[in-house]
């Protein structure tokens, strides 16, 4: 199956039994009836299994050409059951360009938990084994990164962990697996914020987790039933209606985001335009390499480079929301450094490229030249 097809059809064969429904029922329930203790039809008790959690459970991992799906009640979530993987004394090696809400579980909940984290440039896969020691356990790998849309090399960074015996998950929240598919680059876990393009409608937040080997998917479904964290019916359902178009979707997201780059690129008033698609984007050679667009995230600094001329262009913006999130139909604009990377100390926000004058646009999948138009009166 190809994965036009897949966003689709991918692991809902016979969804519904009962009745034949194309749609899976929401099974809006939190417990099942047993003809006798353990005499069950499959399913307990919601937190360790819910039929429509399962639908999306088996899409995700179809649409990532994995072998097991994993469903939570947000991307955070997801990445939380990773970490408890881990114990007291084990390091993890991370990019240093991350969501920072990602930096701040990292920091302030699991640092205080005895794991030991070192954030690092990954644009030279080369740099990482200076970081590797005996209680090295995993890279985390955010590609595009947010905000800065650098691109990490997975099949390098994956002959780096597979030679150390260490385990590689990659966030591909900003790609897709429209874009660009991890497991098969030689990542051992796929993460995603299905808040973003995977729900597409800004209506929901949810995360997902996608492995091939059996042994590490049971041990993140224990900490799925264990610690709770899952995803609810009515938000499985929600997902996997917008996973249905996502392919649709990225085209759209990729070609306006070209359009509004370019834009971006020949306006006067801007300074740096972080957009991979470039032919001058430090990593595009990466880029092309391992995905198959450049999706629709983009970033800009101002030649003013002051809060100021930020906080006028997207308060001047009509057709763009100012709003965290991305990956929805709609266009937002978000300020990185106030907003979705607060928590990152601004010294260490500023060494990576996210300065108070940084804007970083989730294009949506509206008519470009509208987009553009709103641009140029904001920007002025
Ligand atoms: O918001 P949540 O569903 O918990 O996902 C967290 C997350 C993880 N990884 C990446 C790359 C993300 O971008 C996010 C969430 N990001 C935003 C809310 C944002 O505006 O960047």
């Amino acid at each position: 199956m190809k994965f036009n097809t897949k966003t689709i059809h991918g692991g809902q064969e016979n969804i519904d039994p009962a009745y034949g429904s194309v749609m899976p029922p929401i099974y809006q329930t939190s417990t099942y009836s047993q003809s006798t203790p353990g005499g069950h039809k499959g399913f307990e008790y919601s937190r360790s299994g819910n039929p429509t959690r399962s639908a999306l459970e088996k899409s995700l991992a179809s649409i990532e050409n994995g072998n097991f799906g994993l469903a939570f009640g947000s991307g955070l979530a997801a990445i939380d059951a990773i970490l408890k993987l881990f114990k007291s004394g084990d390091e993890i090696i991370s990019t240093n360009d991350l969501y920072g809400g990602s930096y701040r579980l990292f920091t302030r909940i699991f640092e205080g938990l005895g794991i030991k984290f070192h954030f690092i440039g990954m644009q030279d896969s080369g740099g990482i084994e200076d970081y590797i020691n005996e209680n090295t356990k995993l890279i985390w790998v955010e590609t595009p990164t947010n905000p800065i849309m650098r691109i990490i090399d997975i099949e390098a960074v994956s002959k780096i962990a597979r030679k150390h015996d260490l385990l590689l998950a990659v966030d591909n929240t900003f790609a897709t697996p429209y874009l660009q598919q991890p497991l098969a680059l030689g990542a051992d876990i796929v993460m995603h914020s299905a808040t973003k393009y995977l729900g597409g409608h800004s209506d929901v937040v949810a995360g997902g987790l996608v492995v091939n080997d059996k042994v590490l998917a049971e041990k993140l479904y224990f900490i799925q039933k264990a610690s709770g964290a899952i995803c609810g019916p009515q938000d499985s359902f929600l997902v996997l209606r917008g996973i249905k178009t996502l392919h649709l979707r990225m085209q759209r997201h990729c070609e306006n985001g070209e359009a509004v780059a370019n834009f971006l690129r020949s306006n006067p008033k801007l300074d740096k335009v972080y957009w991979p698609g470039f032919e001058d984007h430090p990593n595009h050679d990466i880029a092309k390499k391992q995905m198959s667009g450049f999706g629709g995230m983009i970033s800009f600094t101002t030649k003013e480079n002051t809060l100021e001329s930020a906080t006028t262009i997207v308060e001047n913006l009509k057709v763009f929301t100012l709003a965290e999130s991305l990956g929805g139909v709609e266009s937002l604009a978000g300020h990185p450094a106030s907003m979705t990377h607060a928590s990152i100390p601004k010294e260490k926000r500023a060494k990576t490229g996210v300065v108070d004058s940084l804007i970083r646009l989730s294009v949506g999948v509206e008519d470009a030249e509208d987009l553009i138009a709103d641009l140029k009166q904001a920007i002025g």
